[in-house]
């Protein structure tokens, strides 16, 4: 396949991974990883780097020329917890980087556009079982806010602008290459480090907390597949709905305890459990299997065992 790509927010925990796997498809030399530094070496090492601060129009733009790129994956975010505690600098990051990458395809600068959104668009009067692709959205976080607006505006541009942005309304990711930073899902991913460090974990949220969760295999093939799919099947250009699983922090405990007998879990509820609280329990995402044959393959049990395997012999 020849296509040049760029992502934006390269070093983050969907960004590194979706960098290793765009290059396994579409050659090394065809995908550029970029970021706002060179912190993650492995990623830096690994193939063309260039720094961008999404929050500048002009470095997108002068690599996207340089480079000769067809399609932006926009993974620079900050998230809902992080949000929480700089609102301002949470709405311009997420909402500036946005519009440029938005205004760079309706110039036709490039020529398709990935941007992730999240469960964090639905908020407590959402339904919170199955809640469907389309609902009462409310949420009650700045990164939440800032997701059910960028929402709008890629339904926007492509309905006003012909731009080819898709999007996936990704729930907590799971995964062991990169840590995932400050989101109200992340204690999915902490306890797996601490079960094997210290056989204990204390987590921020209570014991049946049940929230949307996917292993990032499942999220980067659910990338992939959005991205390469025929344009009119891509029926939605908000962002889709996307499930994997739905667990409580004691479920995930158990399964641990499973491969890790003398494992013990504590509680200690923080300002994320109000977060947690506002999100729904479970996804109902028939549109994406629907129109683009999405399915996912991990269980909590799978996503334990490769787990524990993964981070033991990093
Ligand atoms: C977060 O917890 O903020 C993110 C998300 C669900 O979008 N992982």
């Amino acid at each position: 396949m020849s296509e040049k790509i760029l992502i934006i927010g390269a070093a983050g925990q969907i960004g590194s991974e979706l960098t290793y796997k765009l290059r396994s498809i579409y050659g090394k030399d065809n995908v550029i990883a970029s970021d706002l530094n060179y912190n993650n070496i492995e990623l830096v090492n690994s193939g063309t780097f260039e720094i961008i601060d999404a929050m500048d129009y002009a470095s997108i733009k002068i690599c996207c020329e340089k480079h000769n790129i067809d399609t932006i994956y926009l993974m620079a975010a900050m998230l809902s917890a992080t949000g929480e505690k700089y609102p301002m600098k949470a709405w311009d990051l997420n909402m500036q980087s946005l519009f440029h990458v938005l205004n760079l395809a309706k110039a036709k600068a490039i020529k398709k556009v990935f941007w992730p959104s999240s469960i964090a668009v639905f908020g407590p009067t959402t339904p919170t079982t199955d809640t469907p692709q389309h609902t009462i959205m409310e949420p009650t976080t700045v990164y939440g806010i800032t997701k059910q607006v960028g929402e709008r505006w890629c339904e926007y541009y492509n309905d006003k602008y012909g731009v080819d942005v898709r999007s996936i309304r990704y729930p907590g990711i799971i995964s062991w290459k990169t840590l995932p930073g400050g989101g109200t899902t992340d204690y999915a991913v902490e306890i797996y480090h601490e079960a094997l460090k210290n056989k204990n974990y204390e987590c921020f949220l209570s014991e049946d907390t049940a929230l949307p969760m996917m292993y990032m295999d499942d999220a980067i093939d659910a990338t992939v597949a959005l991205m390469t799919a025929n344009a009119e099947k891509v029926k939605i250009r908000s962002s889709y709905n996307l499930s994997g699983i739905s667990f409580t922090p004691k479920e995930i405990a158990n399964a641990i305890k499973k491969e890790i007998p003398d494992f013990e879990i504590t509680y200690k509820p923080d300002f994320r459990q109000q977060i947690a609280d506002s999100w729904p329990s479970s996804i109902d995402d028939t549109s994406a299997r629907e129109d683009w044959n999405w399915k996912h393959k991990f269980d909590l049990d799978g996503i334990t065992k490769d787990m524990l395997k993964n981070l033991s012999s990093k």
